[in-house]
């Protein structure tokens, strides 16, 4: 028979009859109690609640079952007994709810003590993708000379996409800029080629003058390569005004490669062919590893190919009812991509988008 199930008889039952015979099964508990309590890993609160609970607690119990139904003459020394249990109890569970307190302190301060000498955790700091670098980067050019930054929808119609810059149905340069229709049907929405659409939708809303870049995602129907993906980042730029020359154009070209790729860098404007642009350019610019003097990245030209851009065509701005005959303008298009790449160096347009952070933490 257990303590505890002594403590759920009578003193009658358990043939406890002297003042003695209670003083030792006193004891009998006391020792259990210490025995129970002087473990190291005490469940203090289930200690308090077995021994100290008012319902089911042993001492309860003993009131119970040895105290209230004890013969007169043992009642003194039950209650004396138990007085003196329940006063060691209470002190002991006291001292052990200390202890544990103040066992839990000192882990917490352990755990808390910082050794200073140690080398602190590094937390390793993102860095902002080469791509947000070189938006950023570009940004940064030309507000400095005025542009506002606007963005537009990445799923446009194909009349901001195509008529409205100039490019009508049938016309050769859809080939190159083909890419993805939602709802099945080629009539319906698509995803933009370029971030032109949203110069139209500008120059609707807003009278000239008109200083815009438009930075975004843009779409084409390219099968991934080196340099070639289905989806790449552009930023575009117009200028539209009452007296903008061509001098205006090259000023600001040749503004943007000094800044870009540094004040040695010199500029080449070559003839190009865009719809929405006449007379067009491509913008090469000195080949920034070698300084000109021809290497295998600018293919021993000296010279690294940039952008495209030109002076608006005139047939731009009857889709915006801008008087034509009045307003002169420039516009140019970068693959911010292609621009990262090229200035750090990255050989493959893919690992731009691979989220190896080896390759991504080499540019804080
Ligand atoms: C309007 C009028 C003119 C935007 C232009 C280019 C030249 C160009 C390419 C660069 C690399 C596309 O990402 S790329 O492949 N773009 O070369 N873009 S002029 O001309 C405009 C735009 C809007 C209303």
């Amino acid at each position: 028979m257990t303590t505890a199930d002594r403590t759920e008889q009578t003193l009658a039952q358990l043939g406890v009859d002297s003042p003695e015979q209670v003083a030792s099964l006193f004891d009998g508990i006391r020792g259990f109690f210490d025995s129970t309590v002087s473990t190291g890993d005490l469940d203090w609160k289930a200690a308090r609640d077995s021994w100290l609970g008012r319902k089911s607690g042993i001492l309860s119990n003993i009131t119970d079952r040895w105290l209230k139904p004890a013969p007169p003459e043992l009642k003194r020394a039950v209650g004396q007994e138990l007085n003196k249990l329940k006063a060691h109890v209470e002190a002991v569970l006291e001292q052990k709810r200390l202890e544990i307190e103040a066992g839990a302190e000192r882990a917490a301060l352990a755990r808390e003590r910082m050794d200073l000498s140690l080398p602190g955790i590094e937390r390793a700091t993102g860095t902002r993708h080469l791509i947000r670098q070189t938006f950023e980067e570009l940004e940064r050019i030309f507000l400095a000379i005025g542009f506002s930054v606007v963005q537009g929808p990445e799923i446009e119609s194909p009349y901001y996409n195509f008529e409205a810059l100039n490019i009508p149905e049938h016309h050769p340069a859809r080939d190159n800029m083909d890419t993805f229709y939602i709802e099945g049907t080629r009539g319906g929405r698509l995803l933009r080629t370029h971030t032109s659409p949203m110069q139209i939708r500008t120059m609707e809303k807003q009278p000239p003058p008109v200083r815009i870049i438009v930075p975004g995602k843009v779409y084409r129907r390219d099968n991934p390569d080196a340099t070639h993906g289905y989806m790449f980042h552009q930023i575009e730029g117009l200028a539209v005004d009452t007296d903008i020359t061509f001098c205006d154009f090259k000023g600001t070209v040749e503004y943007f490669v000094r800044e870009f790729l540094g004040p040695k860098a010199k500029t080449r404007l070559r003839p190009s062919y865009f719809p929405f642009t006449e007379p067009s350019a491509e913008v090469d610019a000195t080949c920034h590893v070698c300084g000109g003097s021809g290497c295998r990245v600018c293919k021993f030209s000296g010279w690294i190919e940039l952008f495209g851009a030109g002076m608006v065509d005139p047939a731009v701005y009857g889709f915006v009812k801008y008087d034509a005959k009045k307003l002169s303008g420039f516009a140019f298009g970068m693959g911010v991509d292609r621009l990262a790449m090229m200035k750090y160096g990255v050989s493959e347009l893919p690992l731009l988008y691979q989220n190896d952070a080896r390759f991504l933490r080499q540019f804080p």
